[in-house]
């Protein structure tokens, strides 16, 4: 399936917000394609190494799909810095290989898989579009007591030099980024464990090896380059609500209905586009995701 775009709000937390609106509007320009050209030059496009998945044919989206090199130069990844196109010009020091991902936490089989051995737990006929389904991890048998899901992703500044204090581009983040979903959530088979996109694996930019992709919240819950899933009985705090909590609430569901603190999330403009459109209630998956949220208040649990 197609991964619809949405307002970018955890972006513009250093930046103020006219700002942030006109470098957008800057990037969407004319002058894009003098930056993707310098921007080429200082990092080579990622090897790109296929990766085999048949197309889901339940979850579809009609819409063209944003162009591979607007995916993979407008990024948000702190990890390498906290402009857009950092994480497409710093991305080659992270190694996505070897790697693994230790799950742990209140599950009968904590394991630590190697990468390879997770993608052989996948299927290819369950793989989702250029993506996995978390519901594959219910082998790792989550006990009762299990009510939420933490992602952490990979500490080493070597690799991430945005991880570093000195850095000029620092961000003011706790360092591992870690996110959360309510176990629920986690398992509803919209709820991607992405190790590809655009039929190969994934650029380092955009999250290798594996990273979660959640569509119907902003993007910010969709955790990078992750070494550890830990399944716990208390909501986990996370990166985002440590640094700002009257900004980033756990939840963080697309709603154009209930407005970031700083600025309205009654419309969006897609990376690549120059119109805004309206928002859509979870990002146009009120369908498939509404349920998960009946009774309640969306205004107090944002
Ligand atoms: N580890 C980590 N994961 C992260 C981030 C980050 O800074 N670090 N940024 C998040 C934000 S704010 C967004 S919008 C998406 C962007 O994913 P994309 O660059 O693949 O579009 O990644 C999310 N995952
Ligand atoms: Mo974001």
């Amino acid at each position: 399936m197609l991964i619809k775009r949405r307002p970018d709000i955890a972006s513009s937390e250093i930046t103020a917000r006219g700002l942030y609106l006109s470098r957008r509007a800057f990037i969407a320009g004319g002058a894009a394609l003098a930056l993707g050209a310098s921007r080429a030059a200082a990092a080579p496009a990622p090897p790109g190494e296929p990766l085999a998945a048949k197309p889901s044919p339940t979850f579809r989206v009609d819409d063209p799909p944003t162009k591979f090199e607007s995916v993979t130069t407008y990024n948000n990844f702190y990890e390498f810095g906290v402009d857009k196109a950092d994480p497409s010009i710093y991305a080659a020091s992270l190694r996505p290989r070897p790697w693994t991902v230790r799950v742990e936490g209140l599950c009968a089989r904590p394991k630590t898989y190697d990468l390879d051995e997770l993608l052989r737990l996948f299927p290819l006929e369950e793989r989702v579009y250029r993506l996995r389904c978390v519901e594959g991890w219910s082998m790792v048998e989550p006990t009762s007591k299990a009510r939420f899901v933490e992602f952490t992703t990979l500490y080493d500044p070597e690799q991430f030099p945005g991880q570093k204090k000195n850095l000029i581009s620092f961000s003011s983040l706790e360092w591992p980024y870690a996110e959360g979903l309510r176990l629920d959530e986690a398992l509803h088979p919209l709820t991607l464990l992405t190790f590809g996109m655009y039929g190969r694996v994934l650029p380092n930019q955009n999250g290798a090896p594996v990273r979660v992709v959640v569509p119907w919240k902003y993007g910010f819950k969709s955790a990078k380059s992750i070494v550890r899933i830990r399944f716990v009985t208390e909501r986990p705090q996370t990166t985002w609500e440590k640094a700002a909590p009257n900004e980033y609430g756990f939840y963080s569901n697309v709603n154009p209905t209930v407005d970031h603190p700083r600025w309205s999330q009654a419309t969006e403009r897609r990376i690549g586009d120059f119109r805004r459109r309206p928002t859509l209630m979870f990002n146009g998956y009120a369908d498939q995701v509404g349920s998960l949220y009946a009774g309640m208040d969306l205004r107090k649990d944002f």
